[in-house]
C-alpha cells in the first residue's frame, strides 16, 4: 500500500468555517445535507482544485452557492469528489448523499450497533458520512440537525450543546445540536436510538452548571452508576490537577455494544464500548471497574487535550494520546494506590509496547510514514507516548511541568498543534533547551541502561557508573531516579549528581560519586521505573533480597521480585531463598497493602519472559519453568497463603464496594489461591470450586473459575458449563468466559474455541466477542497459538481473513498477534511465515490488514 509521509505535510488548500447538516436517520436509507462554507485557506496553494474525501458514499445532489453543478465541473471517485475550478472566494457547498447504516459492518462513520445508530470518525470515518476535507487540521463549527422516527429513536443526540427539537409529522422528530467549538471532522458524532439514561449536574470552576448524563440499553441503567461517578470525579480532577474546567453546558455518555475501539472522545458525546461502561458486582470485576474509571477518564481528559488543542496531522497522535494516557494515569493513581498503579502500568507497558518495540511491526511514538493509520493505535503511541510526558514531569519536576501543562493549552487553545509546539511550551517556561529530549519521539527501540558499581570501603565511595545504547544511535536524555540501598534499608549517601533522587543521563557513559557509603551498596536503580528502558542486570540473587526486603521505592522492591523470579524462570535453581524473602514480605505487607502484596505474589508472564530472551523463544520451555516456580512457591508458602485466605474472607453479607482498598483486599485473596492451587492442584481444584461457589461478586467467581480452569477434569468442565449457563443472556460475561477457555495452556484448547465459535452468543460481527476468543486466544495463550502443529496460527489466521471484508480494522489488530514471529524456535516461527504469507495472497486484501501482514514479514 502507498505510504504518506510526515515530511510531505501541506496545510489543506481550503478551509471549511461552517458545516450546516442534516441527518435524516433510517436503517438503510439515510439522508445526510451538508451544508459547507468554504474558503481558500491563505496558506494553501491558490490555483489548487477542491479534493474532498469520500468513501463508499452515494452522491444525491451538489450545488454551489445554491445552484445545482454541472456534471462536467466535478468528478466522483471511489475516494473523493473533486472540483476542478472552485471559486477563488468564500463559498457554500451543498451535498446530499444516502447512508446504509445497517450494512455498515467497518464500525466507521455512522452504523448501527443493535438498534441504535452511532458514529465513529475518528481516524477517518466523517468522510464515510459526506465529502469533505476529512484532516485534523480543518476545524469548522457545526451545527447538526438530527431527524428519526419517535419510536426507532427517541433519543437523539448530537455534539455540543442542545438547540432546539420538536415533533414533525409522520410519527417523526427531530433535535438541533450546536458546537460552538470549532473541531475537526475527527471529533463529529450523532446517536439516535432507543436508551435510558443516568444523570446529575455538575458545577465547573467557572460556574458553569453542566448537565452530565451516560446513556445505555433501556434496563441497563442502573449499570452506569460507576461510569456516571467516574465523570464526575474526572470533571473535578481536571480542574484541581491541570486548572481545566469544562466547556459546553451538557456531557453525555452513550454505552454501544459493537465498537472498534474501547471509546472515543467526540466533543460533548463521548461513545463508548459498553464494556467499559457497564458494571455491576455481579457482571463487573475490580479490573472492570478500574478500567472504566480510567477509561471515562481518558475520554473526558481528552477534551482539552486532543479537542480544545487538536493534532495537526496524525503523525502527532500520541500528542493527544500520550498525553491523555498520562493524564489518566495520574488520575487513577489519585484515585487509588499511586506505587500499586505504576506497577499496573509497567506491567501494561512491558507485556505489550516492549514487545512491539522489539519486532517488526516497531515505530517511533511519532510516525514518519503510515499506509493505513488507524494501525498506528499502538501500544508504542499511547503507553510509551505516556512515558515520554512522565519523563518530561520527571526533569522539569512538577512545578515547571505544569506551568509547562498550562502554556501549552493557552497557546494553542482551538489550534491544530504538533510535537514541537508542546515541546516549546515546556521549554519557553523553563528556560530548557529539549531539543536532545525529543529524540524520545523519533527513534524507535527500548533502550538499554547497563550499569556497574566500585565500591571502597576505606574510603566510603561508591562509583556507579551508568551506560546507555539503542541501536548503536546517539544517547538519549534519560532521567534515572536511583539510591543506594543497604542490608539495613536506604542508605544515607551523599552524591551531588542527584537532584530530587534523579540523575539525568545525557552521555553515553556517566560516573557518579557516592560518598559517605559505610557499607557494601546495592544499587536501586530506574525508581519508579523513570524511564521507558530494559535495565540490564548486573546484581546477584543476595542484591536482589536486598532491594525486595529494604528498598524504600515500592516500584523497585516489587521488581526486585520480578527480576528474582526472571531469573529462576530462565535459569532454574533453588527458590527457597525467593520463598523465604517473600513469605518475610507478605507477613509485612499483607495486613499494610494488600493489593501491592498480591502483585509482589504474581510472577511476570509468559509473555514478559519471552521478551527478555535474544535466542530462539521456546513457549513451552517458559511454560513449564513459570509453572514449576508457581508450583514450587505454593509448596513454600502455603501456611502463610491459607492463613491469608482465611483471614481476607469477607463476612458473610458485606457489601460488594469496588474501592481499591476492598479491591486489594480481593486481590491478595485470591492471589493466594491460584499460587495454593499451583503448589498442590488436587487441593486447589476442591478449594477453588468451594470459592466458586460462595462467591458473591465476579471478581471473585471468575479468579475462582481461573484457577479451576488451569487444573484438568470433571469439576473444571462442571464449573465452566455452569457458568455459561448462569450468564448466557450476559455477553460481557461470556466475554470473561470465552477469554478464560481461549487461554487454558492445553492442546485441547482450539478445539474447545472451534466449539464456542458456534455458541449463539458469539458473533464474528461484534469486536468484543471476537477478541474475547480468538483475541484472548492469539495475546494469552502463547504454547498453543505457536505450537508447532500449525493449528494455533491457522485458527487465528482463519478469523483474521473471515473478518477482512467486514471489519478491515478488527482483523488488522488481531494480526499484529503475529508480531513476534521471528523470536520464534524455528519450528514454530515456519509455521507462522506459512501462515502470514497465505493471508498476504488473499486476493482484495484490506489496506488495513495489507499494512500489518507486508510488515510483520518484512
Ligand atoms: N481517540 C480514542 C482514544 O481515546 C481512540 N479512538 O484513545
Ligand atoms: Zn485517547
Amino acid at each position: 500500500p502507498p505510504l504518506i509521509h510526515l515530511a510531505e505535510y501541506r496545510p489543506s488548500d481550503f478551509l471549511i468555517d461552517r458545516v450546516d447538516l442534516d441527518v435524516r436517520l433510517h436503517p438503510s436509507r439515510t439522508r445526510v445535507t451538508a451544508m459547507l462554507a468554504l474558503r481558500p485557506n491563505p496558506a494553501g496553494d491558490p490555483t489548487a482544485p477542491l479534493r474532498l474525501d469520500g468513501d463508499e458514499l452515494a452522491l444525491v445532489a451538489l450545488a454551489l452557492d445554491g445552484q445545482p453543478l454541472p456534471e462536467d465541473a466535478y468528478a466522483v471517485s471511489p475516494s473523493g469528489l473533486v472540483l476542478s475550478a472552485p471559486p477563488r472566494r468564500p463559498f457554500t457547498l451543498a451535498i446530499v448523499t444516502e447512508l446504509d447504516p445497517g450494512a455498515n459492518t467497518k464500525l466507521m462513520g455512522l452504523y448501527r450497533s443493535g438498534a441504535v445508530y452511532c458514529t465513529q470518525c475518528e481516524a477517518d470515518g466523517f468522510r464515510r458520512i459526506t465529502y469533505f476535507l476529512d484532516r485534523p487540521d480543518v476545524l469548522s463549527v457545526y451545527t447538526t440537525r438530527i431527524e428519526a422516527d419517535r419510536d426507532e429513536a427517541p433519543v437523539l443526540l448530537g455534539n455540543g450543546n442542545p438547540v432546539e427539537a420538536g415533533a414533525l409529522d409522520g410519527n417523526r422528530h427531530y433535535a438541533v445540536w450546536h458546537d460552538p467549538h470549532p473541531k475537526p471532522a475527527y471529533l463529529f458524532a450523532l446517536v439516535g436510538g432507543r436508551l435510558g439514561h443516568v444523570a446529575t449536574r455538575f458545577t465547573t470552576m467557572e460556574g458553569r452548571d453542566v448537565a452530565v448524563a451516560v446513556h445505555v440499553e433501556p434496563g441497563k441503567e442502573a449499570r452506569a452508576a460507576y461510569a456516571l461517578d467516574a465523570v464526575v470525579r474526572s470533571m473535578r480532577w481536571d480542574e484541581e490537577a491541570f486548572g481545566r474546567p469544562y466547556d459546553l453546558d451538557v456531557f453525555n455518555v452513550v454505552a454501544v455494544s459493537d465498537f472498534n475501539m474501547g471509546a472515543m472522545e467526540n466533543k460533548g458525546l463521548n461513545i463508548f464500548n459498553d464494556k467499559y461502561v457497564l458494571a455491576s458486582p455481579e457482571t463487573a470485576t475490580d479490573a472492570d471497574y478500574a478500567a472504566i474509571e480510567a477509561i471515562i477518564a481518558h475520554e473526558y481528559f481528552h477534551n482539552w487535550s486532543g479537542n480544545r488543542v487538536t493534532c495537526r496531522d496524525w503523525f502527532q497522535l500520541c500528542l493527544k494520546e500520550g498525553l491523555t494516557v498520562f493524564r489518566d494515569q495520574e488520575f487513577s493513581s489519585d484515585m487509588r494506590s499511586r506505587a500499586v498503579h505504576r506497577i499496573a502500568e509497567v506491567r501494561q507497558l512491558r507485556a505489550r509496547q516492549f514487545p512491539e518495540d522489539a519486532g517488526p511491526l516497531r515505530h517511533p511514538v511519532r510516525p514518519t510514514a503510515y499506509a493505513e493509520i488507524n494501525n498506528f493505535y499502538t501500544a508504542t503511541v499511547y503507553e510509551k507516548g505516556a512515558e515520554i510526558v512522565r519523563m518530561l514531569k520527571t526533569l522539569l519536576g512538577p512545578d515547571a511541568f505544569r506551568a509547562g501543562m498550562d502554556r501549552y493549552f493557552a497557546e494553542n487553545d482551538g489550534r491544530a498543534a504538533t510535537v514541537e509546539d508542546f515541546l516549546d511550551a515546556f521549554a519557553s517556561v523553563s528556560g530548557r533547551d529539549l531539543a536532545a529530549f525529543a529524540q524520545w519521539y523519533a527513534r524507535p527501540g527500548t533502550p538499554r541502561l547497563a550499569f556497574r558499581t566500585a565500591y571502597d570501603p576505606a574510603a566510603r565511595t561508591c562509583d556507579l557508573t551508568l551506560s546507555q545504547s539503542l541501536d548503536g544511535g546517539p544517547p538519549l536524555v534519560m532521567p534515572v531516579a536511583l539510591g543506594l540501598v543497604g542490608p539495613g534499608g536506604a542508605l544515607d549517601a551523599d552524591c551531588p549528581d542527584l537532584a530530587d533522587g534523579v540523575y539525568v543521563l545525557t552521555d553515553r557513559e556517566a560516573t557518579l560519586r557516592f560518598r559517605g557509603v559505610t557499607e557494601r551498596p546495592v544499587p536501586s536503580l530506574l525508581r519508579g521505573f523513570s524511564a521507558p528502558v530494559r535495565l540490564d542486570g548486573a546484581l546477584t540473587e543476595a542484591d536482589h533480597l536486598v532491594l525486595l526486603a529494604r528498598d524504600t521505592d515500592p516500584f523497585n522492591r516489587w521488581q526486585a521480585g520480578q527480576s528474582l523470579a526472571l531469573r529462576l524462570i530462565r535459569a532454574g535453581g533453588p527458590a527457597e531463598a525467593f520463598a523465604e524473602a517473600l513469605g518475610l514480605l507478605l507477613d509485612a505487607e499483607a495486613p499494610r497493602d494488600p493489593a501491592f502484596a498480591a502483585l509482589m505474589l504474581s510472577l511476570p508472564g509468559e509473555g514478559e519472559v519471552a521478551n527478555e530472551i535474544e535466542a530462539e523463544v521456546d513457549p513451552d520451555a517458559i511454560h513449564g519453568a513459570r509453572k514449576a516456580l508457581r508450583a514450587a512457591l505454593g509448596r513454600a508458602l502455603r501456611d502463610r497463603l491459607e492463613d491469608i485466605e482465611a483471614r481476607l474472607a469477607e463476612p458473610v453479607g458485606t457489601p460488594y464496594s469496588p474501592d481499591a482498598a476492598a479491591a486489594g483486599r480481593r486481590a491478595l485473596r485470591n492471589a493466594a489461591l491460584d499460587l495454593l492451587a499451583a503448589g498442590d492442584p488436587q487441593a486447589g481444584a476442591a478449594r477453588a470450586a468451594a470459592r466458586l461457589e460462595a462467591a458473591t461478586n465476579m471478581t471473585d467467581r471468575l479468579a475462582a473459575l481461573g484457577t479451576l480452569a488451569l487444573i484438568p477434569g470433571d469439576a473444571r468442565e462442571a464449573a465452566l458449563a455452569a457458568f455459561g449457563a448462569r450468564y448466557a443472556d450476559e455477553p460481557l460475561v461470556l466475554d470473561k468466559w470465552f477469554a478464560l477457555q481461549a487461554t487454558i495452556p492445553e492442546p485441547g484448547t482450539p478445539e474447545r474455541i472451534e466449539g464456542l465459535k458456534r455458541h449463539p452468543a458469539y458473533a464474528l460481527t461484534n469486536p468484543n466477542r471476537v477478541r474475547a476468543l480468538v483475541g484472548s486466544f492469539a495475546f494469552g495463550n502463547p504454547t498453543q497459538f505457536t505450537r508447532e502443529d500449525g493449528t494455533g496460527f491457522a485458527l487465528v489466521a482463519d478469523t483474521v481473513a473471515a473478518l477482512d471484508g467486514a471489519n478491515p480494522q478488527a482483523a488488522a489488530r488481531l494480526l499484529t498477534a503475529f508480531g513476534s514471529w521471528r523470536k520464534l524456535k524455528k519450528s514454530r516461527a515456519v509455521k507462522a511465515e506459512e501462515m502470514l504469507n497465505r493471508i498476504k495472497a488473499i486476493p482484495g486484501l484490506s489496506r488495513d490488514v495489507a499494512d500489518i501482514v507486508t510488515r510483520t514479514l518484512a
